[in-house]
């Protein structure tokens, strides 16, 4: 009996091993996991100045930006403009861009709420002396106000894309259902991605508009628009490597939707994403009477969209490109405000694809944010900021150097054989292009000219044009 027992028990004990071994099962090494990078007052937003890896700047929402070096935080902020914002809910400083020349102009722009005029969506610019932890609140200069007196909806991001642009995602306006009309409103500066150069403008404007931009100089429509139909693009994101974009618009009371548009395919110039007339891939039914939407307006549809019954309102985040971390390379991080799940999706056009859980959960999910080494963030606004990062990397390993793009470096051919041509071309990262022949006296069967000329550096694949000798007839 006794001994029947002791079996019974080492059989539930080898149970009881089994399955804790498979709950705690440790994570593989290279999988994605959560690193806390330090705590702060209502984190909103992360990013870096371009080429800055020691660096990490972090958005609080009641107006102030703090500094991260070197994984520590400095003691007193970069910026504190909390006397200028309205925070509270969805209004306060929402987020920060730094401009591609921001190493030698010192500029950068910020996205707030006003406290007055009370909830005015204002882009300024600022200024922070060279060397400096901190920048000069006396270099504030108003860039971009747009009255805004409901609380929600504020948009709230800011890039610069590849092409040196700002761009810049307006919520519709607030309320609920699109009350002003205005995604549709070319005429509204309201639920739109809007594409300026923040710079000052001739004749003292505040910023220009790029001359390529969709609708400058159709009348009734403003300049700066680059796309429309949004209800409220909270976050936006350029994929580093391709250009692509990445909208996600949070929906109203069903669905919730991923915007992509491709580099190569325009990046969204133009598009209406169809906000107040769809949600989603699905007309949205209390404003069929609108005049917006009679007829309904062709829209880009989303690439993905999901329910309310997973989450209510999607948090955008970035295409993954950091190179430690491979098991996510080329797939967008997402999450849901509502839920505390981390998603990652293959963005694709007409359709994304392979929607996976990433088996890691934030609380509050602000926002995602990436630094100048391409690492992703995920932030949290209770306070706590992670970054992404492969099980087994070490402890604040340091930002990992930009590889160097591989490039074409035209050897010498002139002299060789077609044979011995082609193999040294390839070696150099080049490809060799046309080959043509002429009857020449010298150096029968052997390469007279090259173009590009020896020792000329190039894009990787540029193609090396070879004229050989066939000798006289
Ligand atoms: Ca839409």
């Amino acid at each position: 009996m006794v001994r029947v027992a002791a079996l019974l028990g080492a059989i539930g004990a080898v149970i009881v091993l089994f399955v804790s071994f498979a709950w705690a099962r440790p994570d593989a090494t290279g999988d994605p996991t959560l690193v806390l990078v330090g705590t702060f007052s209502s984190p909103m937003y992360v990013t870096a100045p371009p080429g800055d890896r020691a660096q990490l700047f972090v958005v609080e929402q009641a107006g102030r930006i703090r500094i991260v070096r070197d994984g520590a935080q400095l003691p007193s902020p970069f910026l504190d403009i909390r006397s200028l914002v309205s925070s509270g809910g969805e209004r306060g400083l929402l987020s920060l861009a730094f401009p591609p020349d921001y190493g030698s102009s010192r500029r950068f722009y910020v996205y707030y709420t006003a406290r007055s005029p009370l909830g005015d969506v204002t882009v300024a610019e600022f200024q922070a002396p060279v060397g400096a932890d901190a920048a000069d609140p006396g270099t504030r200069r108003t860039v971009l106000r747009i009255s805004h007196p409901r609380g929600n909806h504020n948009g709230g991001q800011l890039q610069f894309g590849a092409d040196g642009h700002l761009y810049i995602g307006t919520g519709d306006g607030g309320g609920g259902g699109d009350p002003d009309q205005a995604g549709q409103d070319l005429g509204s500066l309201a639920g739109k991605l809007l594409r300026i150069d923040p710079r000052p403008g001739a004749g003292g404007a505040p910023y220009s508009v790029p001359p390529d931009n969709p609708f400058v100089g159709r009348a009734g429509a403003r300049g700066e628009i680059w796309s429309y139909g949004l209800r409220n693009p909270w976050r936006f994101s350029f994929d580093r490597e391709t250009g692509d974009l990445t909208i996600a618009d949070v929906g109203q009371g069903s669905w919730e939707e991923i915007d992509f548009a491709l580099s190569s395919a325009g990046r969204g110039r133009g598009a209406n994403y169809g906000w107040g007339c769809w949600e989603g891939r699905h007309a949205y039914g209390p404003n069929d009477g609108n005049p917006e939407c009679r007829p309904m307006p062709a829209q880009v549809q989303p690439v993905w969209e999901y329910s309310h019954s997973r989450g209510c309102s999607i948090t955008g985040g970035y295409v993954v490109r950091d190179p430690t971390l491979p098991a996510l390379n080329g797939r967008y991080v997402y999450g849901d405000y509502c839920r505390s799940a981390l998603w990652s999706i293959r963005l694709r056009e007409p359709a994304a694809q392979d929607d996976r859980l990433l088996g890691l959960s934030v609380a509050g999910l602000s926002s995602f944010g990436e630094d100048a080494c391409g690492r992703v963030y995920a932030i949290s606004s209770d306070g706590p900021v992670f970054r992404l990062e492969a099980v087994g990397r070490p402890a604040n390993s340091p930002c990992p150097a930009a590889k160097p793009p591989v490039r074409c470096r035209v050897p010498k051919v002139v002299g060789l054989k077609l044979a011995a041509a082609r193999s040294r071309i390839r070696r150099a990262n080049c490809r060799v292009g046309r080959v043509r022949y002429i009857r020449s006296a010298r150096a029968r069967g052997r390469v007279v000219r090259q173009s590009p000329r020896a020792g000329a550096r190039r894009a990787r694949g540029t193609r090396v044009h070879l004229t050989l000798s066939r000798g006289r007839r």
